[in-house]
């Protein structure tokens, strides 16, 4: 047992999302800028990626987070997240689970706390009552009203916008945005990303379109709206989505439908609320999100050299 490799990890919830926090045993990703570390995560270190999110120790539905030293030293840590599929620019949810695990830890105390991102800083603000707000990187709409032909739905229409990670948000597409919807509502996400991939719909500088974000109506008079979203992979996010809520805020704003400062109320797939609203700097929209995390493990990943699937199952097999 004593050629086990050991990863701490700190796992809570937010809204009914996931976030397993690494805490020791990560990479060894060097000083340099967030993005490049990512990059590096990416090349050399996927493995570590798979060995913490997919089973056996995890599930398709996990967010990681990797704690490490920030660029700059006023800020409290840096953070890269991932998932099953691949890295994030940023994850809301997940950002609020690392503020309540940071508390959990007695790291930080109620106040203040800038975190870095591989797409920039987020100041959050952990609350007395444990609430916790994000203020996320500048978001905005990068096209309106882009059509795609979806295989079996016909012609669906959204925007493509950026809230810290690539959205296409999607008002009408005749589906109910319900808990016991889920299984048509993730085939119909799926089918939207693969036609914007077919049909060249990207973000910025050609990037992918990996959020799929579908709106109706609240389900409770406490919310301003419902949605269902596709993560990259074919795990839905079980909170409202802190960057899908971001995104969500910048078309409001840019449609004069929200005042600066107005509050927004997104519901998620399981009833749970995210508050939003977002402020103008320098022309640029600027969201706030404000959720709650609750801390549910504290454990130690064990790996054996000798277990095929020490590094996470994909398809059956050992990746
Ligand atoms: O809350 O931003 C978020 C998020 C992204 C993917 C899963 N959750």
């Amino acid at each position: 047992m004593s050629d086990f490799q050991r990863i701490r990890v700190l796992d809570s919830h937010t809204a009914g999302e996931p976030t397993r926090v690494i805490l020791t045993g990560g990479p060894e990703l060097g000083s340099g800028p967030l993005a490049d570390r990512l990059r590096l995560f990416r090349e050399r270190f996927d493995d570590l990626r798979r060995t913490v999110i997919l089973e056996p120790r995890g599930s398709d539905v996990l967010v990681g987070a990797l704690l490490c030293e920030p660029v700059d030293r006023t800020c409290t840590a840096g953070v890269i997240f991932f998932n099953n599929v691949g890295y994030l620019g940023m994850c809301g949810h997940g950002m609020i689970g690392v503020v309540a695990t940071l508390a959990y830890l007695n790291r930080i105390q109620p106040g203040e706390q800038t975190l870095e991102t591989p797409v920039g800083r987020v100041v959050t603000t952990l609350q007395a009552d444990g609430r916790v707000s994000i203020t996320n990187v500048p978001s905005y709409r990068l096209a309106k009203d882009i059509t795609v032909p979806v295989e079996g739905h016909g012609d669906i229409t959204g925007d493509v916008v950026w809230g810290g990670n690539w959205f296409y948000l999607v008002e009408r597409h005749g589906e109910e945005i319900s808990f016991a919807n889920v299984e048509r509502l993730t085939a119909l996400c799926c089918a939207i990303r693969d036609a914007l991939a077919r049909s060249g719909v990207a973000g910025a500088n050609g990037a992918e379109i990996d959020h799929i974000e579908l709106f109706g109506p609240p389900a409770t008079a406490a919310a301003d709206s419902k949605n269902f979203v596709l993560c990259p992979g074919r795990a839905y996010d079980r909170s409202p989505c802190g960057t899908g809520t971001s995104a969500k805020l910048a078309c409001l704003l840019s449609d004069g439908k929200l005042q600066p400062g107005q509050i927004w109320r997104q519901e998620g797939i399981l009833g749970t609320i995210f508050e939003g609203q977002a402020t103008m700097r320098n022309d640029q929209i600027i969201p706030t999100i404000i959720g709650r995390g609750y801390i549910t493990a504290e454990a130690t990943l064990l790996l054996d050299p000798a277990d095929p699937f020490r590094h996470g199952i994909i398809s059956g097999e050992p990746t």
